[in-house]
């Protein structure tokens, strides 16, 4: 495979960016997403936390210029998306979510595409021939917090492959693959097929990655795979997926390991590899 020779994070940083405008675009831009008294509080709090530091800190010129070519990189890189979904969004996500009583979910990360191929009942993930990975048999039900299964709900799911990459991020790779939806049957139980995903390191080569090294951090996400729940008149959610054993499922740079959010897989006695069962349960809107 052609990808691990020729990605960049600049490459997947531009492509993450030029995505999240489009997203956006279509939703209309969010325009009044923030008001004038909100964004003068917000804003005023966020500039006064910075101050704080530079006065209590005594941070110096020297710090002060390292940080204003480090934010230049970030854009340059298009590496915003990256740096705000590892290290901000799980926050976001945890005041959005905080009322919810069915599923956890978790954050979303930079590299959801949309209106995925949708496939049959027991089908298989786009994927290349010969893709890396032990297969894995993935099924389990979509309910309401009251019980009743979710007929038709979607159950969208993206993954990198075994070396890391996201098709439609990292170049080389079939515009789908790994990524793909699947519709919920009349009893709200969906069966599909794809590969265990390996752990992920995010790019190194770029703003992100530089900041990692000279703070001495690592760069690595347990193995995992992203999902969106969705049903007419209830929440979505979005989540991830995680494999117990996995090293970095104590310390993800991204923070957004739940102990909800651990498969059980085994080996699947009807096939190849491992099948796995996993429930979502969806609140009313
Ligand atoms: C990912 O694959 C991811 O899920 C997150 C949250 C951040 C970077 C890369
Ligand atoms: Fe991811």
């Amino acid at each position: 495979f052609q990808t691990e020779v020729s990605a960049k994070a600049a490459e997947s940083g531009a492509n993450a960016s030029a995505q999240f405008a489009e997203r956006m675009a279509a939703a209309g831009g969010r325009r009044g997403a923030v008001d004038t008294a909100r964004a003068d509080y917000l804003a005023s709090k966020a500039i006064k936390a910075l101050n704080d530091i530079v006065i209590e800190d005594k941070v110096s010129y020297e710090e002060y210029n390292a940080l204003k070519a480090w934010l230049i990189k970030v854009g340059n890189d298009g590496e915003w998306p990256l740096f705000l979904d590892v290290w901000l969004e799980h926050s976001v996500e945890e005041v959005a979510n905080a009322h919810h009583e069915g599923s956890k979910g978790t954050i979303e990360g930079p590299y959801y595409i949309p209106d995925s191929p949708e496939l049959p009942w027991n089908g298989t993930i786009p994927m290349r021939d010969g893709e890396p990975g032990t297969p894995l048999v993935f099924k389990g039900q979509v309910r309401a917090v009251d019980g009743r299964p979710l007929s038709g709900a979607k159950v969208e799911l993206w993954h990198a492959d075994n070396l890391g990459f996201y098709s439609q991020f990292a170049p080389g790779l079939p515009e789908w693959n790994l990524r793909g939806t699947f519709i919920a049957n009349e009893d709200g139980e969906y069966e599909f097929t794809t590969i265990r995903p390996a752990p992920y390191m995010i790019p190194t080569d770029g703003a992100c990655g530089q900041l990692i090294e000279v703070a001495g951090w690592h760069a690595w996400r347990p193995a995992h795979l992203h999902f969106k729940i969705s049903a007419p008149g209830y929440d979505l959610i979005t989540s991830q997926l995680y494999f117990p054993g996995d090293p970095h499922n104590e310390d993800d740079i991204a923070s957004a390991v739940k102990p909800e959010l651990m498969l059980d897989p085994h080996d699947n006695p009807n096939g190849e590899g491992e099948i796995v069962e996993y429930d979502f349960v969806l609140d009313p809107e």
